[in-house]
């Protein structure tokens, strides 16, 4: 097995591998609204670049420049990791203890620079392993909420720290195999391997993890309306020609609800804008919570929101539209006066059954003049539209 890894072929691998990695993510033009956990990950991975670069000019450098440097660096590497993984998981820094490890372990190796290189070997991997265990264990407890490519940094971590201990136990039983960093033996062998192992699974793993977030992130923003949560009109659109094909092909009835807060206008005015926006939030969520799981609100204009109520024919509809209505009028919104706002709102109803449904424009022109009827009869009321059954001349 020994005769099988070359070291110094397996070391030049992992100084062009993480070079490579490194180089590939610092050119990307990477735009994410919170990339911080990429940048720091990046950081570390140069650092480590820096590490192995170090190493590769033992040469040319003094020696205790190049054992402190590479160690060194191959701490802050580490580190720096574990701190992306921090940022990416909570949004926050590792804690201070993190980085007190980092230096007192940069300051004992100080010590230790007389004493034989396998001391080194064994101290070093007590030092990284403390520095990557924190990010392991909060992968490992935050494995069911996250995708799977933070799952393989997670066992890559893992993998790297039981070849550390492993290594380290190695080096206090056979010393003679640690006496040079390039030395052909077992134990540089698979320290070099492994630190491949972990730029392959814990480098590309985790660039791939912010990408998935981010494009989730990207999605959420393209389909759903940024100040509500609710799904966006192009969303609702695509989603009403769906239903309204669903409904006929099942010959199941389906509605459509417009709903038109009253007066929004004169809250703005009185109140200003921010405390409209607060207003808005509150209306929608006061209208999700009266809907049922496969009813679908979406907000479709400034103030103009619009609930698709599957399998729910008139009755049905306008009896939501009217729990919904009373459920507006309820809400009282403190203001920052100490007093309260009270807003309502007006519906509109239509809803279609039958193989020979109105198309989805037919069904918004339909909720539409029931809403502007609602209006004009004074607001904060529902009006429904007569079922459409067939197809408009
Ligand atoms: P009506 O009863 O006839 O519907 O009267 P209205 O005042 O609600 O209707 P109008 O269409 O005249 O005004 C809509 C108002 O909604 C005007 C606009 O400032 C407000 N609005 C639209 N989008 C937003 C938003 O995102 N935030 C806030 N705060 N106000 C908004
Ligand atoms: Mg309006
Ligand atoms: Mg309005």
């Amino acid at each position: 097995m020994t005769a099988y890894i070359h070291v110094p072929t397996v070391f030049l691998m992992l100084l062009l591998g993480y070079g490579l990695l490194a180089l590939l993510i610092s050119l990307s033009q990477h735009r994410a609204s919170d990339a911080s956990d990429l940048r720091i990950w990046n950081l570390g991975s140069w650092s480590l670049v820096g590490s192995f670069g170090t190493l590769a000019l033992r040469e040319v450098l003094p020696n205790w420049i190049t054992a402190l440097g590479s160690t060194w660096m191959l701490y802050l590497g580490a580190a720096m990791y574990t701190q992306a993984i921090y940022r990416f998981l909570f949004q926050r820094s590792a804690p201070t203890w993190l980085w007190l490890v980092w230096a007192l372990g940069c300051g004992a190796n100080l010590l230790l620079l007389g004493l034989s290189r396998h001391y080194r070997v064994m101290f070093s991997a007590a030092v990284l392993c403390t520095l990557l265990l924190p990010g392991l264990w909060h992968i490992v407890r935050a494995r069911h909420t996250q995708g799977r490519p933070l799952r393989l940094v997670g066992v890559t971590l893992a993998i790297t720290i039981v070849t550390l201990s492993l290594r380290a136990a190695h080096a206090a039983h056979q010393p003679q195999d640690y006496v040079d960093a390039m030395q052909i033996s077992l134990g540089q062998g698979m320290g070099f391997l492994v630190a491949f192992v972990a730029m392959l699974g814990a480098g590309f793993g985790f660039v791939l993890a912010v990408l998935e977030r981010d494009a989730e992130r990207m999605h959420e923003m393209a389909t759903h309306d940024g100040l509500t949560g609710c799904i966006n009109r192009i969303t609702f659109d695509a989603m009403l020609v769906n239903a309204l094909q669903r409904a006929r092909r099942a010959d199941e009835p389906l509605s459509l609800v417009m709903l038109d807060l009253d007066h929004f206008k004169a809250v703005n005015d009185a109140w200003g804008h921010r405390t409209g926006d607060e207003v808005l939030r509150r209306c929608a969520s006061t209208v999700q919570a009266q809907l049922r799981a496969s009813d679908v609100l979406a907000r479709v204009g400034g103030e103009e929101f619009s609930v698709l109520l599957p399998d729910t024919d008139l009755q049905g509809a306008a009896h939501v539209a009217e729990t919904v209505r009373m459920a507006v009028q309820a809400l009282a919104i403190d203001n920052l006066q100490g007093g309260s706002i009270r807003v309502s709102v007006s519906a509109g109803v239509a809803s279609t059954q039958g193989p020979d449904g109105p198309t989805a424009d037919q069904l918004y022109q339909s909720a539409d003049a029931a809403l502007y009827a609602a209006k004009a009869a004074g607001r904060n009321r529902v009006h429904h539209a007569s079922v459409l059954s067939m197809t408009p001349a």
